[in-house]
């Protein structure tokens, strides 16, 4: 399993020494943001987790290699590459590596590469989803049943409204797969606090959210669990201005029928475009505060092993 991964000395040594480490992702690089600002990002993510006494380890596929921990030269790489870099989930991951080929990993495979490196905590965005209309077209992210199967913490900032975030609390469940708020009871949907929708349980400190996922791991669930930390209240977003551009997307996606896995970058470079540029602050700055919870949580979980 080990013979196509390469972990970066430095995270290799803060695993072996039990040091923390936080997992990133390079979907969010690759299509989740525009050049330059998703290279700057990528930095400054790996800054707050520095900041906050962990080591980040940046996470994709390079020439077949299963990589965690990336050099800046790699990020910047992917970061100017963009939508041409495969947009690598679950089932993408074997064939890059047979081909040798480049891929910018999605929650999902980060989570697998993750797991396999050692790495117990990983910070990013959003994740994918059940969407709009799956009752219809199937479109549910292979995020999910990673979540239900590898067992890493993965901290976010709930989902977009892109996804029907209802169904995606309910296929969560059904998983086993536990969803925390942090600070809040309520689900929080990126680029607001609020949702409407009501969490599993809420954790008001990194030790509180580290003493569950290590609870959750003593008792051998093969599992991770998922931390929703709302966007700062300074960056949050009017919905009414928010929602109306996911409307606007989705309803262009369907009409020009996107399918499969280019359904969410479509939907996050539409929403951007249509909202001049106003979200992508916001983006990145919930993604600056996920990555700050994450290396304190690591942290804590380090303390404790
Ligand atoms: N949602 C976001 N930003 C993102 C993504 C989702 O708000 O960058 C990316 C993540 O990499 C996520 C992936 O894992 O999209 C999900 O894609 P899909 O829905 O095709 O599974
Ligand atoms: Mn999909």
């Amino acid at each position: 399993m080990d013979q196509y991964l390469d972990i970066k000395p430095e995270v290799a040594q803060a695993l072996a020494a039990g040091k923390p480490v936080v997992a990133l992702e390079s979907t969010i690089i690759s299509h989740g943001m525009p050049w330059p600002q998703n290279a700057e990002t990528a930095f400054a993510v790996e800054d707050v987790i520095r900041a906050h006494g962990a080591v980040p380890a940046t996470i994709a596929v390079i020439g077949g290699r299963l990589k965690a921990g990336l050099e800046k030269s790699e990020i910047e790489y992917l970061a100017k590459k963009g939508q041409a870099v495969t947009k690598a989930s679950r089932r993408d991951l074997p064939v890059l590596c047979a081909r040798h080929e480049d891929g910018a990993t999605t929650v999902a495979a980060t989570m697998i590469v993750a797991a396999m490196a050692g790495i117990q905590v990983f910070a990013t965005g959003g994740i994918g989803g059940v969407h709009r209309g799956a009752e219809v077209t199937m479109d549910i992210s292979a995020d999910l049943e990673e979540l239900a199967r590898t067992p890493v913490l993965v901290v976010c900032a709930g989902a977009k409204s892109i996804l029907d975030l209802g169904l995606t609390l309910e296929y969560l469940e059904t998983k086993g797969v536990a969803v925390c708020g942090y600070q809040t009871d309520e689900l929080p949907a990126f680029y607001t606090r609020t949702s409407g929708f009501g969490v599993d349980f809420r954790a008001d400190t990194p030790a509180e959210l580290a003493a569950a996922f290590a609870a959750q791991r003593a008792l051998g669930y093969p599992g991770g669990m998922l931390c929703t930390n709302p966007i700062p209240e300074k960056w949050s977003m009017d919905p009414a201005v928010i929602n109306a551009a996911i409307d606007q997307a989705v309803a262009e996606s369907v009409a020009q029928g996107v399918k499969g896995k280019r359904v969410t970058p479509f939907l996050l470079a539409r929403v951007k475009d249509i909202t001049g540029g106003d979200s992508l602050e916001s983006n990145i700055q919930l993604v600056l505060n996920n990555a700050a919870l994450a290396a304190d949580t690591a942290g804590e979980l380090a303390k404790n092993t």
